[in-house]
């Protein structure tokens, strides 16, 4: 399986992308890039969100040229068709953050009952807070009541049959009034999603509207419910993140160390992993084994919360997960849930890598399943970075690639608590920034990777415009780890920014491109927006402000997509989403939410217009605010 060079090219920006793409052919492998060949061409109806299976009269398909079947059996069209097929993918990426945030809350109440060796409260600071968010008490209480009371508020939410979410309390009024008047305040987690599943049921909501409403009730319910759950129980649990150094792209594997990669979404096992790799007998034994230590790297979203608060350099974003495991250099990966390929056991068959599972909800071809709970997990860490330590021996000289030269360096960390306290303790200077129009507006650059998409090159491309332009960057997940690659997240970055953005950044001593964490972090970035339209006493949509996802792939980032805008953020997407099989659906997100909720989607495959459309926003935004 020789590649031709024009396609390693046209695959990846990313240096340490092309290497191991061809070193993983001519290793034999399949990656991604493959298989999604392999597929061409793909379903043209499905790209359309013209397919429905949701029932056994079907599958159905409606022809976008007029001429066949304008109906499914059951008489759904187009635009029920459509609207259901996003519904079902909002639903799923809701669930998917939710449970979670429901894992760490787990945790939380088993730390209240002393039955969590090894973890604790990190931030008491933040426990306090949310206790008095969700209105439990704190008189005569002990930190480890206290964490259990919260925990079981915050069960409550899950499930609860309050009219909204406790959470909502952040939302600027403004913005409550008018999802009150829509109908789409969200109430409990799982009832919101468990109802889009009900809805799309054959013979339920056939009214595209109303099907749609649901959507941005249940998305809401992910962003003001179970993503911001995983994001403020880690904080308690595992501390509120301040900037930190690291490093980044696959040269952060280490030839003489011992590599444990860790892949997935859930700091629950990772912090665990982080704890045992200090173990000074651990360590001892690598020694022993002829390795100079024991080197933790990350991977998607579980490595940007062990690089947030621990500063653990990270290996790679989304696309890189199986060149990653090409260096030969990896000795164990372990993983929890989401994003991990489910190629990837296979993959490492070809070398001596060990590949872990750890989540009772999540098991793959070729791994090894080591069920971390609570309970176990401290030990069980242990034992598994013995394991690793054990392995290393086993390389394969011959199959073995270090990567050439040295990773990017990077800064992470940038939690609002750490943002605000950069700007000497109030977001008044970031305000002031923006009002004088040194900085002209802010965009969440977020989200993932897509072989749809040459790998990068839609984040790099549309944030380097718009640093440029003064726009301040801040990001998550994926697209964070492309910036980072890239080199624009040093201070020394600033350079590449406008003159007005620069100076703010070298005046505070930070990047123009902010990490803020995983994806459930996106959370912060609303947080942020929401404390901006407070000090201003205006809606988040009357802010200038944007966010695109440029190489989106995953139901989770059509959730996030869907509370964004719902929240009032104006959001472009670069990998086109199911829905022009019915220009009513195109219609309405693109054009009519504008007049109910002050903001809207776009879909703009190219970054560089990407970015055009963000500028134009920003400028009548500002425009509007008499800025
Ligand atoms: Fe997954 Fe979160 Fe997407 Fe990356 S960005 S591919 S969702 S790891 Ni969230
Ligand atoms: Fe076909 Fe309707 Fe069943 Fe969908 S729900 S598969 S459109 S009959």
């Amino acid at each position: 399986m020789l590649l031709k060079r024009e396609d390693v090219q046209a695959r990846t920006i990313t240096e340490d992308g092309r290497i191991f793409m061809e070193k993983a052919a001519r290793d034999g492998l399949e990656t991604v890039w493959d298989r999604y060949r392999a597929q061409q061409p793909q379903c043209g109806f499905c790209e359309l969100g013209l397919s429905c299976r949701n029932c056994s009269m079907g599958p159905c398909r409606i022809d976008p040229f007029g001429e066949g079947p304008q109906r499914g059996v059951c008489g759904a069209d187009a635009d029920i068709i459509v609207a259901r097929n996003l519904g079902r993918m909002i639903a799923a990426g809701s669930a998917s953050h939710s449970d979670h945030g429901r894992d760490l809350v787990e945790v939380l109440r088993k730390v209240g009952e002393g039955k969590a060796p090894g973890y604790g409260i990190r931030s008491e600071e933040k426990l306090r807070k949310l206790a008095s968010e969700l209105g439990v008490s704190e008189d005569g209480q002990s930190v480890e009541a206290l964490a259990v009371a919260v925990a079981e508020a915050l069960e409550e939410e899950f499930g609860t049959r309050k009219k909204a979410l406790a959470f909502v309390g952040r939302v600027p009024e403004k913005r409550r009034r008018i999802w009150e008047k829509l109908g789409i305040t969200p109430r409990g987690i799982d009832r919101e999603t468990s109802e889009m599943m009900h809805r799309t049921h054959m013979g339920v909501d056939n009214d595209w509207k109303s099907l749609l409403l649901h959507g941005l009730r249940n998305a809401l319910s992910d962003g003001w419910g179970g993503s911001l759950i995983a994001t403020e129980v880690s904080d308690i649990l595992f501390g509120i993140p301040q900037p930190v150094a690291s490093e980044v792209n696959l040269r952060v594997l280490k030839e003489d160390q011992v590599n444990i990669v860790l892949h997935g979404h859930n700091p629950i096992v990772s912090e665990m992993i982080f704890q045992a790799a200090q173990d000074p007998e651990l360590m001892g034994l690598a020694e022993e084994k002829g390795a100079r230590g024991i080197n933790l790297a990350g991977l998607c979203c579980t490595g940007n919360e062990l690089l947030m608060r621990r500063g653990i350099p990270m290996a790679g974003n989304h696309l890189m997960t199986e060149l990653a495991l090409s260096t030969g250099l990896i000795d164990m990966m372990l993983v929890d849930y989401q994003c991990i390929m489910p190629a990837l056991g296979e993959t490492a068959r070809c070398y001596h890598t060990r590949m872990v599972s750890t989540s009772d909800k999540a098991k793959y071809p070729f791994m090894e399943h080591r069920e971390f709970h609570p309970e176990n997990a401290r030990d069980l860490a242990r034992d598994l970075v013995r394991e690793a330590v054990e392995n290393f021996v086993r390389r394969i000289p011959a199959k073995v690639l270090s990567p050439p030269g040295a990773p990017v360096k990077m800064m992470a960390g940038f939690s609002v608590e750490a943002i605000v306290s950069a700007l000497g303790g109030s977001a008044g200077p970031l305000i002031d920034a923006i009002k004088s129009g040194a900085i002209q507006g802010a965009v969440g650059v977020v989200g993932c990777n897509n072989p749809k998409i040459r790998h990068d090159y839609g984040h790099v491309t549309l944030t380097t415009r718009l640093i440029e332009n003064d726009v301040l960057v801040v990001d998550t997940g994926c697209a964070a780890v492309a910036h980072a690659k890239a080199g624009l997240k040093v201070p020394e970055a600033a350079e590449k920014a406008g003159p007005g953005l620069r100076q703010v950044c070298r005046a505070l001593g930070i990047p123009p491109v902010l990490h803020m964490g995983s994806c459930v972090d996106n959370v912060r970035i609303f947080d942020l927006a929401a404390a901006l339209a407070h000090a201003l006493g205006t809606d988040i949509s009357d802010l200038p402000l944007a966010a695109a996802a440029p190489e989106w792939y995953s139901e989770k980032a059509v959730s996030i997509a869907c509370y964004a805008v719902a929240s009032g953020v104006y959001t472009v997407l670069g990998t086109p989403p199911p829905i022009f099989g019915s220009q009513n659906i195109v219609k309405l997100l693109t054009e009519d939410l504008e007049g109910l909720l002050g903001a809207s989607f776009a879909v703009e495959p190219d970054p560089a217009r990407a970015a055009d459309l963000i500028l134009e926003r920003i400028r009548a935004k500002r425009a509007a605010l008499g800025l």
